[in-house]
C-alpha cells in the first residue's frame, strides 16, 4: 500500500506533520542572506568512539571489571557443567571436552541471590578466574545472556589466542521489553531474513519480536479472520521455534480495526484466529488499532475487547502473556488530550497488565521524558515506545544506515516499559540500527550512539568495515522525513569559498566513495545484506565520481583559461535525465554530498556564462520560509519541467511563502506560477495567497492581493523594480505541504528576442537564448536564427552531441556562405563576413545557450 496517499485519505495531515518535529524551529523572521546556504537543521549525533581494549560486548554490560594480568587458557576446550541441562544447543561456538577448564552454567532465584545477580529477568553474572568460567542467570534467559556475553568475549580481539582475561560481569537489562516490531508498510520480510534476524535478537539480548507487517493480509484486512494457509502457518511455527531458541518472545499481532464490527461474531472471529495462532505455538499476542478510520477507532469498544480477551483468553489459557495494544491515538500529533479522549479512557478502564504503544510527539520522533510524561499520565502506566526508526516506508528511496540517536539517556523502566524499533523492509540492512537499539534498551545511561554505531559496522562487515562505514555515514538522512545527521565528518563548500586544502580533502572523500561498491562486493560476507544495499551502492559510487569530477572541473574553471575544455568536461559531468531517475530511486548523500555537486555545477555554469555574456545571466534561485527553502530541492520549480516539483516536506502555516531571488534588481513585467502537484485537485498548495515583490527583501509590494484556490497564477503589468518575488500564504485552514511545479519571472517570449527564429518548437526555442544555463532547447532537425547587426561571433553551448551538427551561414538572398560540421558541445562560430544574415544548425542537439558576441 502506498503509505503517503493512504494516510492522506484517512487522516488528513498526519504525514505532513510527522516530519515537522525537528524543523519547526523556522518560526523566526526569514533572513534572506542565509538563503545562499544549504539550510539543514539536524541535531548532531552525540558520543564518540571508545577504545574497548580488545573486549567488544554488545549491549554494553552494566558492570565489568577486567584483570588483564591473568588469563584463562581455553585452547584445550571447556568442560561443561550445565546444571539444569538447558544450554547444550547454545554452546556450539565452543569446543567442549571431557577434561580441562570448567564452564559452569546455572540459574534460578536462589543461586542468583548468592551471586549478587539482580532480580530482573535477563540478569546474569559471569566470572572468569582460575576455577574457570561461571555463568549465573536470574532466570533461564539470564543464563542465556551470560552465554551470549561469553560468545562475544571469545569473538573479541583480546581472545584471538584463545586466552580469556579474568573478569567479573554483573549485568542486567534496563527495560523489560526490548526488540523489534515488524510493523511497516511494504514487502514483509522473507522467512529467511526473519530467521536470521531472530538469531541477531538473541545474540544481542533483545527479547521481543512483534510480528505485524501491514501488508500481510492475514494480519490485517482483508483476511485477519482467516487462518494462515499451510505454508505460512508452517513458517510461523518455525519462527516461534527460532524465537524459543533465542529466548525471544514471539508476539503475534492482529490489525482488525479497519473493518471490525463490534459484535459477538467478530469477537469470536478474533478468538478463533488467536486459537489457531496458539496452536502454532504463539503465546504472546497484540492488537494494533493504528492507521484505521471508522467504527474500529472507538476506544470504549477497544478497551472492552482487550479486557474481555484478557479474562477469557489470556487468563483462561494460563500460559499466555498479557496483551499489548497499539491505540489509534498512538502519537501526540492527533491524540485527544482531554479527560474524554481515548487515551484517558484507556487509562481509566484498560486492564493494567496490558502494555500500550506510543510513537511520541509525532509518528517518527525522538524518545523524550516529556513525551513519556504526557502519555503515561493519561494511560496510567509506563507506555511502550514504538520507535519509527529506521523504517522507510514513507521514503522508500532511502536506506538508513546512520547511528541510533534521539533516545533520551535519563529514562528508566518507570518512564517507558520497553522500546521496539520499527525497521525497514530491508531486514539485513536494518541490523545496523537494531544493534544500537539493543545497546540503548539494555544500558540506557551508558548509551553512546557513535561508539555503538562503530561497533555495529565492525560486527556486520568485519572485512569491509571502512567501505560500509563510508556508505553509512553518507546514507543516514531522510531529506524529507525524520531528519538524521549525515556526512558529519565532511566539509563541503561553495565554489566562491574555494580553499585548496578543503577541496583536496573533499576530493579524497569522493575518491573513497567511488571505490565503495567494489570494496563492498569484495569484502561484505553477508551476501543478503549486500543484495539489499546494492542498488544504493551503485548510485553511491556514481555520486563519488561526479563529486570528484566537479572538483577537477572547478580547477579548470578557476584557472579560467580554457573555455572549451571547461565546457566539455562540464557537460560530461552533468546528470542526464536517466541519471537523475536512477539516483532519485536510490538516494544517498542528500544532506551534503549531492547538494555540493549540484551547487558546484550551477555556480560554475553561472560564472562561466557571466564571463561569456559580460553581464549577469538571468537564472534565479528558489527561496522561501521552509526549512528546505535554501536547498537544491527548490531547483525542481525552476527546471522547466512541470512533472517535477519543489515540496516543503512539512505542513504549511500562516506566513509561509515560496519565491525566487533574481540575484539583481530587475524590471519585473510578468510572472507565471504553477502551484500544487497538479492543477486539478491537489491539496499541497496555498489555497489563499498573495503575490508580491520586493527590491530589498524587506518591503513588499502586492502584485495580486488575493488568490483563492488558484493553482495557475499569471500576472502581467507595468515594470516593477524587484529582486525578490514570492507567493505568500494568507489566512487558511490548510495544513498540507506546499508544492510548486514552476515559478517563472519574466518568461522570455520569441517576439521579445529582437531577432527572428525558425524552429520546430516555438514554445521552447527561447530557452536557447534566455541567458540561463539551467534550461535548454532540443533541436531535432534544424534551428535557424537571424543575425542581428553587429554580431561577429557566436558561442554555442550544447550538451554532448550524438552525431555531428552542421552549421550553415546564409546571406540576405538565402545563398549558402559557408558550412561547417561540428562535434564538440562547445563551439565558437566566427561569422564568415558581415553579409551573413542567417545561421542554421542542422541535426540533433540540446542547446543550453547561443551567446552572441560583438567581437
Ligand atoms: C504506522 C506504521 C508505519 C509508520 C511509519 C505506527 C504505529 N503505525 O503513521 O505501520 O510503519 O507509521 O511510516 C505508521 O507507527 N503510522
Amino acid at each position: 500500500m502506498e503509505k503517503r496517499y493512504y494516510k492522506k485519505s484517512l487522516m488528513a495531515g498526519v504525514i505532513c506533520a510527522m516530519a515537522c518535529s525537528n524543523l519547526l524551529a523556522q518560526e523566526t523572521e526569514f533572513d534572506l542572506s542565509s538563503q545562499r546556504l544549504e539550510i539543514q537543521q539536524v541535531l548532531p549525533v552525540p558520543g564518540k568512539k571508545i577504545d574497548h581494549q580488545g573486549i567488544i560486548i554488545n549491549p554494553t554490560p552494566h558492570k565489568l571489571t577486567v584483570d588483564r594480568n591473568n588469563m584463562l587458557d581455553i585452547a584445550g576446550g571447556l568442560v561443561l557443567k550445565d546444571k539444569q541441562e538447558k544450554f547444550a544447543e547454545d554452546l556450539k561456538f565452543l569446543t567442549l571436552t571431557k577434561k580441562g577448564v570448567k564452564l559452569t552454567i546455572d540459574f534460578g532465584k536462589k543461586v542468583a541471590l548468592k551471586q549478587g545477580v539482580k532480580e530482573i529477568s535477563g540478569a546474569y553474572t559471569m566470572r572468569i578466574d582460575k576455577k574457570g568460567v561461571t555463568i549465573v542467570g536470574y532466570d533461564e534467559r539470564g543464563a542465556f545472556y551470560g552465554i551470549q556475553t561469553l560468545r562475544q568475549l571469545i569473538e573479541s580481539p583480546i581472545a584471538a589466542e584463545k586466552q580469556l582475561p579474568y573478569l567479573d560481569i554483573n549485568d542486567y537489562p534496563d527495560l523489560p521489553n526490548r526488540g523489534v516490531v515488524e510493523g511497516f508498510y511494504g514487502t514483509p520480510w522473507s522467512h529467511q531474513v526473519r530467521m536470521s534476524l531472530i538469531d541477531f535478537y538473541g545474540k544481542f539480548k533483545m527479547n521481543t519480536y512483534l510480528y505485524g507487517p501491514k501488508d500481510d493480509p492475514f494480519h490485517s484486512c482483508p483476511n485477519w479472520r482467516l487462518p494462515y494457509p499451510e505454508k505460512e502457518a508452517q513458517n510461523i511455527k518455525e519462527l516461534v521455534q527460532a524465537c524459543k531458541r533465542n529466548r525471544v518472545d514471539f508476539v503475534w499481532a492482529i490489525h482488525p480495526g479497519q473493518d471490525i464490527k463490534w459484535n459477538e461474531e467478530d469477537y469470536q472471529n478474533l478468538v478463533n484466529k488467536f486459537n489457531w495462532m496458539y496452536d502454532l505455538g504463539v503465546r504472546d499476542f497484540a492488537i494494533f488499532f493504528d492507521d484505521i478510520s471508522g467504527e474500529g477507532t472507538n476506544p470504549l469498544k477497544q478497551t472492552e475487547l482487550l479486557n474481555r480477551l484478557t479474562d477469557d483468553f489470556v487468563k483462561a489459557k494460563g500460559d499466555v502473556s498479557p496483551l499489548t495494544v497499539c491505540p489509534t491515538d498512538y502519537s501526540k500529533l492527533w491524540a485527544n488530550p482531554t479527560p474524554q479522549g481515548s487515551l484517558a479512557i484507556y487509562g481509566n478502564s484498560l486492564n493494567p497488565d496490558i502494555k500500550v504503544f506510543w510513537t511520541g510527539d509525532v509518528v517518527c520522533s525522538d524518545l523524550t521524558p516529556e513525551t513519556m510524561e504526557w502519555i503515561n499520565s493519561r494511560i496510567k502506566r509506563p507506555a511502550y515506545y514504538w520507535w519509527n526508526y529506521p523504517v522507510t516506508d514513507y521514503i522508500r528511496n532511502f536506506i538508513l544506515q546512520g547511528p541510533v540517536y534521539g533516545l533520551d539517556t535519563s529514562l528508566t523502566k518507570e518512564n517507558v516499559c520497553g522500546v521496539v524499533s520499527n525497521p525497514m523492509e530491508h531486514g539485513e540492512a536494518s541490523k545496523l540500527a537494531l544493534y544500537g537499539v539493543a545497546d540503548y534498551t539494555w544500558n540506557i545511561a551508558n548509551y553512546n550512539p557513535i561508539d555503538s554505531w562503530e561497533r555495529g559496522l565492525q560486527e556486520l562487515t568485519p572485512k569491509a568495515k571502512d567501505a560500509y562505514r563510508t556508505f553509512a555515514i553518507h546514507s543516514s538522512d531522510t531529506e524529507n522525513g525524520y531528519r538524521r545527521d549525515e556526512s558529519w565528518e565532511t566539509k563541503t563548500f561553495r565554489i566562491a569559498e574555494w580553499n585548496e586544502a578543503t577541496a583536496q580533502t573533499l576530493k579524497t572523500e569522493f575518491e573513497k566513495i567511488e571505490k565503495v561498491p567494489a570494496e563492498m562486493e569484495q569484502g561484505c560476507e553477508n551476501k543478503a545484506l549486500l543484495q539489499e544495499l546494492r542498488p544504493w551502492l551503485t548510485e553511491f559510487g556514481k555520486l563519488g565520481t561526479r563529486g570528484k569530477q566537479a572538483i577537477e572541473l572547478a580547477q579548470i574553471y578557476r584557472s579560467g583559461n580554457d573555455d572549451s575544455s571547461f565546457w566539455n568536461k562540464y557537460v560530461q559531468n552533468l546528470m542526464s535525465k536517466e541519471d537523475r531517475k536512477a539516483y532519485e530511486a536510490h538516494k544517498s548523500g542528500t544532506l551534503k554530498l549531492q547538494p555540493f555537486y549540484e551547487n558546484a555545477m550551477d555556480d560554475m555554469a553561472h560564472g562561466f556564462l557571466k564571463k561569456l555574456l559580460g553581464t549577469t545571466p538571468k537564472d534565479y534561485k528558489g527561496i522561501g520560509s521552509f526549512g528546505n527553502s535554501g536547498t537544491i530541492l527548490t531547483k525542481l520549480m525552476l527546471d522547466n519541467d512541470t512533472t517535477t516539483y519543489y515540496t516543503s516536506g512539512i505542513g504549511q502555516k500562516e506566513g509561509d511563502w515560496i519565491g525566487v531571488d533574481l540575484r539583481d534588481i530587475r524590471d519585473v513585467t510578468e510572472i507565471s506560477i504553477l502551484q500544487g502537484r497538479n492543477s486539478v485537485d491537489d491539496v499541497d498548495y496555498f489555497d489563499h495567497a498573495i503575490l508580491e515583490c520586493s527590491a530589498d527583501g524587506k518591503t513588499w509590494t502586492p502584485l495580486i492581493k488575493e488568490l483563492n484556490k488558484q493553482y495557475v497564477i499569471n500576472w502581467k503589468g507595468d515594470a516593477v523594480k524587484a529582486r525578490y518575488v514570492r507567493l505568500k500564504r494568507l489566512e487558511s485552514e490548510r495544513k498540507n505541504y506546499a508544492s510548486v511545479r514552476s515559478f517563472e519571472v519574466n518568461p522570455l517570449h520569441v517576439e521579445n528576442l529582437g531577432f527572428k527564429l525558425e524552429s520546430e518548437n516555438p514554445q521552447q526555442v527561447v530557452y536557447a537564448f534566455d541567458q540561463n544555463l539551467s534550461t535548454f532547447y532540443k533541436v531535432s532537425n534544424a534551428l535557424t536564427f537571424e543575425v542581428p547587426q553587429g554580431t561577429k561571433t557566436y558561442t554555442l553551448l550544447m550538451d554532448k552531441l550524438s552525431a555531428p551538427l552542421k552549421v550553415k551561414q546564409f546571406d540576405k538572398k538565402g545563398e549558402l556562405v559557408s558550412e561547417t560540421s561540428i562535434s564538440s558541445p562547445f563551439f565558437k562560430l566566427e561569422l564568415t563576413n558581415d553579409k551573413v544574415t542567417k545561421v542554421t544548425l542542422e541535426g540533433k542537439a540540446e542547446i543550453f545557450e547561443v551567446v552572441a558576441n560583438p567581437q
